[in-house]
């Protein structure tokens, strides 16, 4: 291997299956090459799973190529087969639609948009699907896939024992019509994705080579899927996904995420998630194996992130927040902070003010009255940062941050938020 950008790609464990390195990476020294990788609007917001291929795609702007982040608008209402063990539900097209443009605005942060040589260009395959005629489809692209080709597809011989649709069936070849689209519009030679996407970036190999020539050169990339040591999925935790969305996952969230990833993982997340140097992540390394205590790797790995997603005043407020919880420093905190902080708990309302036994029992943080005492006599209570040792103490709107926000701690971690309204 010659080339730079594959070299690291490479060491960072980025590539799973190439259908042609070595025609890429003649490619990739001998021009500056325009590339792709589609995300379908199938929720709101991108997760931590997609930023693997869209950091990809900013590596491949960074070393001067030009990247098509396109978005499924058309893909979307049809629904990808890989990876489902079972067939997907339709949405609407409305939904489809508004996600569509949530998912723009989330890609266009990654990567620049200037009028530069390898400036990025947003593509939606709405734009060239909406309008192709079932004949035209059956046609121009249907005849140039035999049935038994597809049924080899590993996201499709899959589904066969459980049933796929029609629908989901043809995915593909919409999937197929895409790159074939880019390559004659926007001379593009290369689709990148996640080892998912395998048989759909072979089916637009496979339609260029038919109807394009077989000399022409494009290439399908894959990158691995994120996998943990422990075997449970990446990306989720107990409150859910980890999504791109600071107003769905707080970038506070997201920090302690990556802050919690294990020491069996972190040293592959670094080569994945970050664009430190390799001198950078081997010392990190070495600190995982020398000090794992420190957990400094995780430290530079959460900030790296955040910052990335977030920017750095996301990544401040993540940071101020983390070291007033540590230091139960509850009063320093905004309210908007404090949502931050504590949105995946539920919190309750308060309309007047209420005793501290009754408010332990309210939240749920005791069971009965003679518990919530118990707590309060042993030291393990307190209220906004503040030790309570006085069973009459009285919760009121006055003592609430920002005339709101009531936090109680029982023991070490066990918050309750309640609310002034
Ligand atoms: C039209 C649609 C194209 C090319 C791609 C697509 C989307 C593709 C897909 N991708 C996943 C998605 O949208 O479903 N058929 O959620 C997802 N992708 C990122 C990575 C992936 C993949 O957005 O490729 O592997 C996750 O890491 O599952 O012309």
């Amino acid at each position: 291997m010659k080339n730079k950008l594959l070299k690291d790609l490479s060491w960072r464990g980025l590539i799973n299956d190439c259908t042609d390195l070595e025609a890429l990476d003649e490619l990739l020294e001998s021009e500056s090459i325009t590339l792709y990788c589609g995300f379908d609007p199938t929720a709101e917001s991108l997760h931590v799973g997609s930023l693997l291929p869209i950091l990809v795609l900013k590596r491949f702007q960074e070393a001067g190529h030009k990247p098509l982040p396109l978005v499924g608008g058309a893909t979307g209402l049809i629904g990808d087969p890989s990876g489902k063990t079972s067939e997907r539900s339709l949405n609407t097209l409305d939904t489809v639609f508004n996600w569509s443009q949530s998912i723009k605005n989330q890609l266009s942060q990654f990567l620049h948009f200037d009028k530069s040589q390898n400036g990025a260009e947003m593509v939606n395959n709405y734009d060239w699907t909406k309008d192709l005629s079932v004949i035209d489809f059956l046609r121009d692209l249907g005849k140039h896939f035999s049935v038994n080709y597809m049924l080899a597809k590993d996201t499709i011989a899959s589904r066969l024992e459980t049933g796929i649709s029609y629908t989901e069936f043809t995915y593909t070849i919409l999937q197929a019509m895409d790159f074939k689209h880019l390559f004659e519009q926007k001379n593009c030679k290369l689709q990148i994705g996640g080892s998912d996407q395998w048989g759909n970036i072979t089916s637009g190999l496979e339609l260029i080579r038919k109807t394009n020539g077989a000399d022409v050169k494009v290439v399908g990339l894959t990158m691995p899927l994120v996998t943990k040591a422990d075997g449970t999925k990446f990306g989720k935790t107990a409150g859910g996904s980890i999504w791109l969305n600071a107003k769905l996952t707080s970038p506070y969230e997201m920090y302690q995420f990556f802050l919690n990833t294990s020491d069996a993982d972190v040293v592959k997340f670094l080569k994945y998630f970050t664009f430190l140097s390799k001198e950078r992540i081997l010392e990190l390394e070495n600190k995982v194996n020398t000090e794992p205590h420190l957990r400094e790797a995780q430290n530079e790995l959460a900030k790296e992130i955040v910052t990335l997603v977030h920017g750095e005043k996301a990544l401040k407020q993540a940071l101020k927040i983390t070291e007033s919880l540590f230091k139960g420093d509850i009063k320093s905190l905004t309210g908007d902070e404090i949502e931050a902080a504590f949105k995946g708990l539920p919190s309750s309302e308060l309309k007047e003010k209420i005793q501290i036994v009754d408010f332990l029992v309210e939240t749920g943080a005791a069971s009965s009255k003679r518990q919530a005492r118990e707590f309060i006599n042993n030291n393990s209570v307190s209220i906004n940062g503040e030790k309570i040792t006085d069973l009459e103490f009285a919760i009121t709107k006055s003592i609430a941050i920002e005339s709101k926000y009531i936090i109680l701690r029982r023991g070490k971690k066990n918050y309750f938020v309640a609310k002034f309204e």
